[in-house]
């Protein structure tokens, strides 16, 4: 019941997670392949027992949708989730004249003299995407990430297929389809020039007594920060896919492969751990809103949010 199947999770991998490094240097505590099930007749899975922006989730989704792979479009709507990957492409081409930003991560967390240098450099590195467009153009952009596949997927043939049109398409002729999948893995991309391989990587769609249903597999999870904005996320797009069906919402299935915690998100889990849950939230969308591809932010409502504090944690980069 509402978020029982995320704290559920995060127990398990404190008890009998095994402790692994990883490629950020940060450590972790993972177990390999779990499962989550929300109804979202109950209600809209944002977490509860921490305070989760909605803003952010639903222009990050949004961004996809449009087939937007720079984070120029983010950074206009006040979203700073990507920023990081952006930036360490920007520091780490020839073009950066500035102070060393190696690992700029990990040495923003423990040197206090850097991370000021940090700060700045990153304050304007966001004005810069923000103001100059031929900068932006070069340096905002993370690669042939979700959007990209999603919407523009090319082909051997140099074609480019739009998955989210097609498996909308087909959802509403053929509801029955077992073949309702959008996949952002493109091995062909994955080892080049993208800033980070898709970490929710293919997703499908299943149909039955009226209701819509999501299953997504995340080869990478991130329980502490990622996970509650990929769970809300999917969420938010089947509602959306629904809406536009004529279908009711029916369950969002969240299956992880590697599923860790960081070692320096412990301490945040476990205050998050002991406390309540509170009612879920509901979603309203704009009932004149006709397609998923024209869908904007004031489309979107959510209501009856009810939450415990915000906390705060450092993102492995
Ligand atoms: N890297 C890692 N290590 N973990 C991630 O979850 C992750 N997610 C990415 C890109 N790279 C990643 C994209 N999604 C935040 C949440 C999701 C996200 C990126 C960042 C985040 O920092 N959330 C904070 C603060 C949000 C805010 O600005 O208010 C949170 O407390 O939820
Ligand atoms: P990796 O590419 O080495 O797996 O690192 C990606 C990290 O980002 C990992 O901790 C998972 C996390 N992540 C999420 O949990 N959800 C997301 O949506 C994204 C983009 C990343």
């Amino acid at each position: 019941k509402n978020e029982q199947a995320y704290l559920d999770l995060c127990e398990k991998v404190l008890d009998q997670g095994t402790t692994k490094e990883d490629r950020t240097g940060t450590g972790t505590h993972s177990i390999f392949g779990a499962q989550m099930r929300f109804d979202l007749q109950e209600g809209f899975p944002l977490l509860t027992t921490k305070k989760v922006n909605f803003n952010l989730i639903a222009t990050e989704l949004i961004w996809f949708i449009r087939g937007d792979t720079n984070i120029q479009y983010l950074l206009k709507n006040n979203n700073n989730i990507w920023n990081e990957w952006a930036f360490k492409r920007w520091v780490e081409s020839d073009a950066y004249q500035g102070p060393d930003m190696t690992d700029f991560g990990n040495r923003s967390l423990t040197d206090q003299a850097f991370n000021e240098q940090y700060q700045a450099e990153m304050q304007s590195f966001k004005e810069r995407i923000v103001s100059d467009d031929a900068f932006a153009k070069k340096y905002g952009e993370l690669g042939p990430v979700y959007g990209k596949q999603w919407r523009e997927w090319k082909t051997s043939t140099n074609e480019t297929i739009d998955q989210l049109k097609d498996v909308i398409d087909q959802i509403k002729t053929n509801p029955d389809s077992r073949r309702h999948i959008v996949s952002a893995w493109n091995p062909e991309d994955v080892p080049k020039n993208m800033a980070l391989p898709p970490c929710h990587a293919l997703f499908q769609f299943y149909v039955a007594d009226g209701k819509l249903s999501c299953q997504l597999y995340q080869r990478s999870a991130d329980i502490f920060l990622g996970v509650p904005f990929n769970i809300a996320s999917y969420a938010l797009l089947t509602h959306l896919i629904a809406h536009e069906c004529g279908l009711e919402v029916g369950e969002f299935v969240h299956t992880l492969g590697d599923a860790h915690i960081y070692s320096n998100h412990v301490d945040q889990i476990k205050e998050q751990l002991s406390r309540e849950s509170l009612p879920l939230a509901k979603i309203e969308l704009n009932p004149e809103l006709k397609s998923v591809f024209d869908v904007e932010l004031d489309d979107i409502t959510l209501k009856d949010y009810q939450s415990h504090p915000a906390i705060k944690a450092p993102i492995a980069v």
